[in-house]
């Protein structure tokens, strides 16, 4: 029988801030250990330190530093003496696929003591100060948006996603490419230098190259929306692990994935609302938020957002049953607003309801009187999801009268696309329609059948 690699153990690295209370530090923590176990880490512990600030050299002070270290077999200094390592960075991400089933796997790995040899840090830190924590406790590194960054990676699928992923992981990685200290490389010194200068260069030549693919795509994509722009659309949005696919699956009976996992869903899925409406209404499943997202992973996830940005609808998804419900709420709303989307109309989802007790219904009750209570496990629930959204169609829908000449008849689908045919009739001018749609879609149609 084959063995099983070892699950890389990893061990937590926090700072409590001056603002940040002990229940959000705990909770930031439990969501860095929930990213963690996403990438597959057993997690076996967490050194935590209030500090004013993560500032010089060190992440942690001198006490912990060492505390840390002795967990992870490290000196707990950071001397020209220490450990010898390889770049850690480019080595970790070159060997990604290690841990993977049928990945290489390295010899030392199979004899390597328990010892966890991850220390993951809940705080962006300069390279310089993951070098010196990889220093003092002979761990790999990885800070928040490493560990992010990470499993986008293992979670994109599509073209689009994998090359955002890509773009995103190759920012991250390019500054903390180094060259190994005491001469690690089989090249000279000089060399070495200029083999770290050709890697970046190599970085920024595929970074443009990137780029180029995924504005092909985009500009695409854009087109696609842009037939889709009359149409009803809705758009889940929020926290990862909310729970949006479960919803997606409920109102379109589609069968996209819904995982335990963080960041599960990439890519943006446009499916039609089950049973299907007239004009009928597209639903889109789109890619999570958490807490401290990266700058440039949200600007390469603009465009997957897009489908949220165009929507006359967000539902806006929030696990109820989690503890940092409130908080979760307000990283989402932060991101809408980011991404310019807070203008958009929303109603905000409170799901995973089965698991709140009837008090904790009625406190949030109190205080979200206006959101829905739902549990996208119930089929009453989605039914009533689904009719909440027809309602607020139906609410904005205004009734109108269209002339399609009769040289024009070619465009009777795209009347039929865009809003719902009440009656036809026939005149000298052409086909008289009456139709009910939002306004902005019957300008928009009337402009069309003017047109040329
Ligand atoms: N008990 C309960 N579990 C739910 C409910 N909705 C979703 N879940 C579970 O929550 C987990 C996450 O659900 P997903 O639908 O994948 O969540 P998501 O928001 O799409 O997550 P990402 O794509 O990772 O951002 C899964 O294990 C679901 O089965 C619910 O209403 N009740
Ligand atoms: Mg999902």
């Amino acid at each position: 029988m084959e063995t099983k690699p070892p699950v890389p153990r990893a061990i937590l690295v926090g700072v409590q801030l001056p603002g940040v209370d002990n229940v959000a530090h705990a909770a930031d923590i439990e969501e860095l250990g929930r990213l963690v176990s996403t990438l597959g880490y057993e997690v076996v512990g967490t050194i935590s330190q209030k500090r004013d600030e993560i500032d010089g050299a060190m992440v942690l002070g001198k006490g912990r530093l060492e505390e840390l270290a002795a967990i992870t077999g490290g000196t707990g200094v950071v001397g020209s003496m220490a450990i010898p390592r390889k770049s850690k960075a480019r080595e970790r991400f070159e060997d990604a696929d290690a841990n993977k089933p049928n990945g290489r796997q390295k010899e030392t790995d199979r004899q390597a003591p328990p010892k966890p040899k991850f220390v993951v840090v809940d705080h962006d830190i300069s390279p310089s100060q993951a070098r010196n924590l990889e220093r003092a406790t002979g761990a790999h590194v990885l800070d928040r948006t490493g560990v992010i960054v990470e499993i986008f990676h293992r979670h994109a699928h599509s073209r689009e996603a994998k090359l955002q992923v890509e773009m995103a992981r190759l920012t991250y990685v390019s500054p903390r490419l180094r060259e190994a200290p005491g001469g690690g490389r089989q090249q000279g010194v000089g060399a070495g230098e200029s083999n770290l200068e050709l890697d970046r260069r190599k970085i920024r030549d595929r970074l443009a190259e990137l780029k180029e693919q995924l504005e092909d795509i985009q500009r695409d994509n854009d087109q696609r929306r842009s037939t889709r722009r009359d149409q009803l659309r809705v758009a889940l949005v929020g926290y990862t692990n909310s729970g949006k696919s479960s919803l997606m699956r409920a109102l379109t009976g589609s069968e996209v994935l819904v995982a335990d996992k963080l960041f599960a869903t990439l890519d943006t899925t446009v499916r039609t609302l089950q049973p299907e409406t007239k004009p009928r209404v597209l639903v889109s499943d789109t890619v999570g938020f958490i807490k401290k997202l990266p700058h440039d992973l949200v600007a390469s996830f603009r465009s997957t957002l897009a489908e949220a940005l165009e929507a006359s609808l967000l539902l806006f998804v929030v696990d109820a049953s989690d503890p940092t419900c409130e908080s979760q709420l307000e990283v989402s709303r932060g991101v809408l607003r980011e991404i310019g989307a807070d203008v958009v109309p929303s109603r905000l989802l409170l799901n995973k309801i089965d698991r709140v007790s009837e008090a904790g219904r009625a406190a949030l009750r109190a205080k979200h009187p206006d959101a829905i209570q739902l549990s996208a496990k119930s089929p009453e629930d989605a039914a009533a999801l689904r009719e909440m959204i027809i309602a607020f169609f139906e609410a904005a829908m205004v009734e109108d009268r269209l002339v399609l000449p009769y040289a024009k008849q070619g465009l009777l689908n795209v009347v039929y696309e865009n809003a719902r045919v009440l009656s036809e009739d026939y005149d000298t001018t052409g086909r008289i329609i009456k139709v009910r749609g939002l306004p902005d879609a019957i300008a928009r149609l009337r402009t069309t059948l003017a047109a040329s």
